[in-house]
């Protein structure tokens, strides 16, 4: 094995090799056929190096000049105790009564969920959260929570970022012993686009508790409470927070939107407050409440309700701060904010500019400005390095009033339209993606429910068909799949059921359920699925990674498979991810708590006639050599 191992190695290929070689090549007296985590690592970086980065492919690259990020010093060595101690040691319902005690506004940083979400299309690598996330524990104790995983960052991470969200939730848990760690879950549809069985809800709600959520935000898409007890019920039997949320959408003050009128959202509350939420939650996901409405609602919900109340709005409009404070006005408990420059547009509204707004006054957060900018600095700093994802959105855009867009769906949609030649026409998209609401009854457009009127308005567009053709019985139309899964009831019922015609002509005779969808899906056996995993990955499967499959069967194999190549990649800066290294590069990944790869990238070989390229390595001083196949 030792002569097999040396006539291999890249440095004895390519006649490089001293006497001194064999002594110092640890390698190749590594008998395993796996290779080492460095070498993967390397693997990646050469490939990247060589052949780019897909996602980050003939898209905007960030400044040469970029900065790096900078940590700004911890204030104190040990984190002052924050919501997470009277969590732990009173349990969430004196939580609650906590929250409904202050005064003062409290507030959640979404930066490291909506925020990038919304503007940087999910796609922020846990790193740079991790990096900064003791600052937060240290610098700004008096936060209520962090928002910081589920909606679309899971499928995310596995998918486009190569790396494991559990592993982000971890971390972040670690670094933030003193902060609540948020999350967002769609209900019965966990972090997917589709509806699972009731227990891999449990399973995935079990897990996300056990790895380190404290506050679970859950939300159905239809706001159909009976869709909702599964996971709310899951989440209570954690003994973490229970956010029961209502999805605001319409508009509260035009009388000619009355579906959703003040009766509708109290009595939704109502009705979550005796699901047992601990906290009420009010998702505007596009920013539609304006400032008289939110005075009118809170004030209701806060006679009606007997929890605390949670507001989380967009500023795609511009409104969203005066909104906030419109409620902080009205009585609202904690409302959501991101850190300046994740803020702004489809993001949440400016934490700054909220902590400053009420310096003083009755609700004055008690938040350390000095310390909120310190932080800021550092992620307009990250910001910077994903100039690929930036959507190009300049301004906030009152079309949003018209359309209805959830923040994080918008820039997507206009980045699929812009895909499908339909760049030029995206005010028909935006007025149609609103006639098609309307068609569809008016309906509640969250994930993944503003998904399927997205897949809708686009066929309708790119194939020239008005509302009216597709109402008339006699025209053929092929709807979008997501559609008539939709119109079966799978994603659950709307308010007063879905139109018949259009359910019939999408359904082709097939009978539509009008209960429960996830009482129809028999349970997964968890153990059966864990071995079948295994099977095909060739490895043993921990909770997290079943829970993660469960979710998204494809997505988490590829990943895998991937992560056997590449490994830890998730160790690498920003930068070097998404395009590698140039010859006299050099950068560092901590594989493991104090075990740190130092590498230089010192040369590139030519293409030889295999179509293979040899990238050459400094590992640590030791020469090392990768090849790797040139695909440009
Ligand atoms: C993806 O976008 O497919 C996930 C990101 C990691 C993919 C790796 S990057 C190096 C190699 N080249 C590819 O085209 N895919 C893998
Ligand atoms: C999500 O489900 O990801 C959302 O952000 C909905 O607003
Ligand atoms: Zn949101």
């Amino acid at each position: 094995a030792f002569v097999e191992n040396l006539l291999k190695h890249p440095t004895f290929l390519n006649n490089e090799y001293t006497t001194k070689f064999i002594d110092e090549t640890e390698e190749l007296f590594d008998f395993k056929p796996r290779r080492d985590r460095a070498t993967k690592i390397l693997t990646y970086i050469a490939d990247i190096s060589v052949n780019g980065h897909p996602e980050t492919e003939g898209r905007a690259r960030p400044p040469a000049d970029v900065r790096t990020p900078v940590v700004p010093d911890l204030l104190v060595e040990t984190p002052p105790d924050g919501t997470k101690q009277i969590l732990d040691r009173e349990g969430p319902k004196a939580l609650a009564d906590w929250m409904t005690a202050q005064d003062r506004l409290l507030l959640t940083d979404t930066t490291m969920r909506d925020g990038h979400q919304s503007l940087l299309a999910t796609r922020m690598r846990s790193i740079d959260m991790k990096l900064i996330a003791p600052a937060y524990a240290a610098n700004l104790p008096q936060l209520f929570s962090m928002e910081c995983w589920g909606g679309a960052t899971f499928d995310v991470a596995y998918r486009f970022l190569q790396e494991c969200p559990w592993q982000r939730l971890r971390d972040l848990r670690a670094a933030m012993p003193n902060l609540l760690t948020q999350m967002l879950l769609r209900a019965s549809n966990g972090v997917g686009y589709t509806v699972y069985p009731d227990n891999v809800v449990q399973s995935f709600v079990r897990q996300a508790a056990e790895t380190g959520i404290d506050v679970f935000r859950v939300f159905d898409s239809l706001n159909w409470v009976e869709n909702m007890r599964v996971a709310m019920d899951a989440v209570i039997e954690t003994g973490k927070v229970c956010e029961g949320t209502v999805c605001y959408t319409g508009d509260l003050l035009d009388p000619d939107r009355a579906k959703y009128d003040l009766k509708y959202y109290v009595s939704m509350a109502k009705e979550l407050e005796a699901a047992g939420a601990h906290v009420l939650g009010l998702k505007d996901m596009a920013g539609l409440l304006k400032p008289a409405a939110a005075r009118i609602l809170i004030k209701a919900l806060k006679e009606e309700i007997g929890l605390p109340i949670h507001f989380h709005t967009h500023d795609t409009a511009g409104v969203a701060s005066a909104t906030i404070l419109a409620a902080a006005d009205a009585g609202v408990d904690a409302a959501d904010v991101a850190m300046d420059a994740l803020s702004g547009n489809t993001s949440q509204a400016t934490f700054g500019t909220i902590v400053s707004a009420l310096k003083g006054q009755d609700r004055d957060t008690g938040i350390d400005m000095t310390a909120l900018r310190r932080i800021d600095d550092y992620w307009d700093a990250v910001r910077a390095q994903y100039t690929a994802f930036e959507s190009g959105m300049q301004a906030p855009s009152s079309e949003v009033y018209l359309h209805e867009m959830p923040g994080g769906q918008f820039t997507n949609l206009k980045a699929q339209a812009r895909s499908m030649g339909l760049e030029e026409r995206w005010h028909e998209v935006a007025q149609m993606y609103a006639d098609v609401n309307q068609m569809f009854g008016d309906i509640v457009k969250v994930t993944p429910s503003s998904k399927v009127v997205g897949d809708m308005a686009l066929m309708m567009v790119a194939q020239g068909l008005t509302t009216e053709q597709v109402a008339d019985p006699k025209v053929e139309v092929s709807f979008p799949d997501s559609v008539v899964d939709m119109m079966k009831g799978n994603l659950g019922q709307p308010p007063g059921g879905w139109p018949e015609a259009i359910q019939k002509k999408a359904l082709k005779g097939e009978k539509p359920l009008t209960d429960r969808p996830g009482k129809h899906l028999k349970p997964i056996d968890l153990e059966a699925t864990r071995k079948e995993l295994e099977t095909k990955i060739g490895e043993s499967v921990d909770n997290e990674d079943l829970n993660g499959y469960l979710m998204y069967p494809k997505v988490f194999t590829d990943y895998a498979l991937r992560h056997q190549t590449y490994g830890p990649v998730r160790t690498l800066p920003t930068p070097v991810f998404f395009y590698g290294m140039e010859p006299g590069d050099e950068t560092h990944a901590e594989i493991d708590p104090g075990v740190t790869l130092e590498i230089r990238c010192v040369a590139m070989g030519e293409t030889h006639e295999d179509g293979d390229r040899r990238v050459f390595f400094e590992l640590n001083g030791q020469p090392r050599v990768i090849r790797v196949p040139d695909r440009r």
